[in-house]
């Protein structure tokens, strides 16, 4: 029963791998996209270069699907009521490190989206880099971004397509 299931579940990555691509060891396959989580605290500059190590880039998010993929995923790998609420958030490829309040995407995708906290960006400081601050009661609230200093560290969500 045991070993049958295991070989249920290896027939079934192996179908997956061939009709949508494969993604590299390290990387959790979402359909046809390859998302790899790293819970080591790095500013967003290193975060955006480790993703560039790994061929990937840090995730864009370009409508509310793509938010709760990206969170359904950080929920099911980080025990939320056990992290600090400091920690309970990653960087996502959005920044405005070149013109102040023109914010862009890492991976150069268009920025055709936006889910901001209703009090962001507001650049306090010169924050300039974004994140979910995964604050407030609800799982929509918990997606929201707030715009932080890039020196800050935090986790990070790189994203990269299945090869075929
Ligand atoms: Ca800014």
């Amino acid at each position: 029963m045991g070993s049958n299931f295991t070989i249920t579940l290896v027939l079934l990555a192996a179908i997956a791998c061939l009709s949508e691509g494969c993604c590299p060891e390290g990387f959790i396959q979402v359909g046809n996209r390859c998302y790899h989580y790293n819970s080591d605290k790095v500013d967003w500059h290193d975060a955006h270069r480790a993703c560039e190590g790994l061929g990937a880039h840090l995730v864009s998010i370009h409508n509310y699907e793509d938010s709760r993929e990206v969170y359904a995923l950080w929920k099911s790998l980080v025990d939320e009521s056990y992290v600090n609420y400091l920690h309970r958030t990653y960087w996502i490829g959005l920044h405005d490190v070149q013109n102040e309040n023109n914010f862009e995407w890492s991976d150069g995708t268009p920025m055709d989206y936006s889910l901001w906290h209703p009090s962001q960006p507001n650049n306090y400081g010169g924050e300039d880099c974004v994140a979910p601050f995964n604050y407030g009661s609800n799982d929509f609230d918990k997606q929201r971004w707030h715009d932080h200093g890039c020196r800050n560290r935090k986790p990070y969500f790189c994203r990269r397509s299945a090869t075929s």
